[in-house]
């Protein structure tokens, strides 16, 4: 909306968000839009917050509260230095403020800002002269114009702390937010060095600050969220993610930063020790237990041996989506349009895939999803749906950041009759059983038998989830297409059914966005996410002869250079077997590198 007249009046309106706004209003546009070669520039004034700098629609700062921002962005990671700091890298920051607040560190020899938009230094020492008041007098401070992506990457081992003073991840700034980014950052710090980022609204922008952890915490060695509000930034809380270089660089004890305050003798009128020892302790903790999504793996017992028809499996894969509130991303994918025994069909959805194939009498089915997944509804609607005797069912928590013993705990194996939903006395709630935790080199043992060799099932499931991986081998769909068409079907043994499918999609979360895969090959199916903001994989291969399991997943490993995984194996196309005896021969196990 930007400058909207109501009445006689000239209003702003902030231009972040599509569904939600806030404005205020004008008093004189002291520059009206104004094109920089690299972004659309505005100042404008007003009563209530004095002088208002916009980018691109985006409020930057008002007059009345940019302190906030700027003391917390340059206090914070100034006093949690182990030492005080000397030579400070401002990245982006044009407006000065937050070298004005970092100047103020009688310590600090040297500060030097790296801006890419000299028209924003410029205008902004004009109209704005209290933001950046006595920067430029300053024989310490030294500015650049130029790409701070750039500088990093040539500038080694040379800096105390590195603020990193960007727009959001839209425009200019989203070089700014990646891996390779942030791993020249770390590079740039001399060891014991801390950096921060700006990383957005915690409510408004719910994936901008768990993108941005995900990325430092695989590069830096430990990771922060700081939070303050303001009024600028709308939406509550907002977020500053920390890294150190070297562990055991934030400080343990509130003593410490308050002495170091104390010493610095720096009035600030926002920033408090005080308030920073457990910097948004709560959230912190989720985001290191954060999970990726959840999955609904179901082998569904038929009344007879027939396949259901294409139609009617794609059907049901229409409603399934409407079950759980997916939109489908793209065509259906089958192996092969006879769709017989063993073919497989997949649907992606916004966020992953749901899949299903026939064995014998037992159509086995998947459902995943990187959001909240109604499991039960998915299941109780495919008992319907195909008429089916029971579901046996396995709930799995994907991409958990929790160890392998709560994810244990989280995966359920149970099984839900058609006659229990139909009979409404019934008790509704099923035995739940969890799967064996075996050692991954009883896996990797030559002895190992696969559930199709203990005469289970007719084929298994090897389901992946990979951690901290190669953003470079996992963001590129050319990359990921190589791994599961030609890499792994050659190290397993596989003979791929046409070629690898690998779209890239899943952008309206930072989460979820990245490649997909789908390759099908004789016997199975492999069916990949790759989140490149998480740095993780998901990959379920279905599989119905005995592959080497343990080339096949350290060659994956190795191929996306994962530092951790969790593996499950289950079996699938289920012959015979009670539930505890399925669960028994539902294995999970881990890998550390
Ligand atoms: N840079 C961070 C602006 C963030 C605005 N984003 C938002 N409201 N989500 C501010 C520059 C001040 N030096």
């Amino acid at each position: 909306m930007g400058l909207t007249k109501r009445g006689n009046d000239l209003y702003f309106f902030e231009d972040l968000y599509p569904d939600i706004t806030y404005g205020f209003k004008v008093s004189n546009v002291l520059v009206p839009e104004t094109d920089t070669g690299f972004q659309k520039l505005m100042i404008l004034e007003t009563n209530r917050l004095g002088k208002v700098l916009v980018l691109d629609g985006i409020v930057q700062l008002t007059e009345e509260d940019e302190g906030i921002y700027h003391e917390w962005i340059a206090h914070w990671p100034l006093f949690n230095l182990h030492k005080p700091a000397q030579h400070v890298l401002i990245i982006g920051g044009g407006d000065c403020g937050v070298a004005r607040e970092v100047l103020r560190h009688d310590s600090v020899k040297s500060v030097t800002m790296v801006e890419i938009d000299q028209m924003v230094v410029d205008l902004c020492r004009k109209h704005l002269p209290s933001v950046c008041e006595g920067v430029f007098e300053d024989p310490r401070f030294k500015l650049e114009i130029g790409d701070g992506a750039v500088f990093v990457g040539s500038n080694k081992n040379r800096f105390d702390v590195i603020i990193i003073d960007s727009t959001d991840p839209i425009g200019p700034a989203q070089s700014l937010f990646n891996t390779n980014f942030y791993t020249n950052v770390y590079d740039a710090l001399v060891p014991g060095g801390i950096a921060i980022h700006q990383t957005g609204a915690l409510i408004l922008q719910p994936y901008e600050c768990p993108g941005s952890w995900r990325q430092m915490e695989r590069i830096f060695d430990e990771v922060r969220v700081v939070q303050f509000a303001n009024v600028s930034y709308m939406g509550g809380p907002f977020s500053l993610t920390a890294g150190s270089r070297g562990k055991n660089v934030f400080p343990s004890t509130l003593g410490q930063i308050r002495r170091r305050y104390k010493t610095a003798e720096i009035k600030t009128s926002w920033y408090s020790p005080d308030l920073t020892a457990w910097p948004y302790p709560e959230f912190q903790k989720r985001l290191e237990r954060d999970r990726y999504g959840e999955e609904i793996v179901f082998d569904l017992e038929l009344q007879d041996a027939e396949t259901p028809t294409l139609d009617r499996v794609q059907r049901w894969g229409r409603e399934t989506c409407e079950a759980i509130r997916m939109k489908a991303f793209g065509q259906p994918n089958v192996s092969s349009p006879a769709f017989a025994e063993g073919d497989t069909y997949v649907q992606y959805i916004e966020t992953s895939a749901i899949s299903c194939r026939r064995y014998g009498r037992t159509l086995s089915a998947n459902c995943f999803t990187c959001d909240r997944l109604p499991a039960k509804r998915v299941v109780d609607f495919s008992l319907r749906y195909f008429n089916a005797k029971s579901a046996l069912c396995w709930h799995l928590p994907r991409g958990s950041f929790g160890n392998v013993h709560e994810i244990r705990k989280g995966t359920k194996i149970f099984k839900v009759s058609k006659a229990a939903l139909k009979n409404k006395d019934a008790d509704k709630s099923p035995r739940v059983f969890g799967p064996r935790l075996v050692e991954s080199s009883e896996v990797f043992s030559p002895a190992f038998r696969n559930p199709i060799e203990n005469g289970i099932s007719s084929a298994y499931e090897l389901i992946l989830d990979i951690y901290g991986c190669d953003y470079s081998a996992i963001s590129s769909c050319a990359s990921v297409a190589n791994w599961a068409g030609n890499e792994f079907c050659r190290i397993a043994g596989l003979k791929p059914i046409g070629e690898a499918d690998a779209p890239d999609f899943g952008h309206a979360k930072k989460k979820t966005s990245g490649p997909s895969v789908i390759q099908f090959f004789k016997g199975g199916s492999n069916i990949s996410h790759y989140s490149e903001n998480w740095l993780m994989i998901v990959v379920n291969v279905v599989l119905w002869d005995k592959i080497p399991l343990q080339k096949a997943i350290e060659s994956t490993l190795d191929y996306f250079k994962g530092r951790s995984a969790i593996g499950w194996i289950l079996p699938r196309g289920i012959l015979s077997g009670d539930v505890g005896e399925i669960a028994k021969n539902s294995i999970l196990f881990e890998i550390k590198r």
